[in-house]
């Protein structure tokens, strides 16, 4: 397994919609595992594929507390299928958008249509964080992030300390 690279807002590859999956296989098996190591080692809740810079609709999830035991979830073309009229807010973070957060609201619960680490199809109903983390994610496949739900002013700001953040890592980098 390796670490990869996340990549950091604003970024064009962020905004681009990732394309369907066609077989789970040995590559796409590796691509799921390195996605994991990833996310543990961030540490975050999920990660999309297009985080790592590669346009595919897959996420790893683990919403397990550290003493839970670890619970992970691969989502190959992840689907929602039904979205709650009942909302509820939770304060989002993003790992492409580090040292920010922010209360969004979505639909309290959503089921899914997925295909699972195995190329198995299956269905979820999520509640709760979960709920709220893959439509996180979702939004990440089709290019949409938590900050586009903020004012415009909001927005601004968060880009601008972005922007800053990009170029003193640079400036360490070089
Ligand atoms: O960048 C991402 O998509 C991952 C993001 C997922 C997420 C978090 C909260 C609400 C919705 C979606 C994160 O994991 S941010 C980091 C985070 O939430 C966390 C980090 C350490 C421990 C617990 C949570
Ligand atoms: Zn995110």
């Amino acid at each position: 397994m390796s670490k990869k690279k996340i990549i950091i807002e604003p970024d064009n590859i962020l905004r681009e919609k990732s394309e369907p999956i066609e077989k789970v296989d040995d590559e796409l098996k590796i691509l799921m595992d390195d996605m994991l190591e990833t996310m543990y080692a961030a540490p975050g809740i999920g990660l999309a594929a297009v985080q790592v810079g590669i346009l595919k609709r897959l996420i790893v999830i683990d919403i397990s507390k550290n003493d839970e035991g670890k619970d992970p979830l691969f989502l190959v073309n992840p689907e929602i299928i039904f979205r709650s009229k009942k909302t509820s807010t939770y304060e989002e973070g993003c790992l492409s958008l580090p040292g920010h957060y922010a209360e969004i609201e979505r639909p309290a619960e959503c089921h899914i249509n997925y295909i699972d680490y195995n190329g198995k199809q299956k269905n979820l109903k999520a509640d709760g964080l979960l709920a709220t983390c893959i439509q996180h994610e979702i939004d990440h496949l089709d290019g949409v992030l938590f900050i586009d739900y903020l004012s415009k002013l909001k927005k601004d700001m968060i880009l601008k300390k972005l922007i800053k953040h990009k170029k003193e890592l640079k400036k360490i980098i070089l």
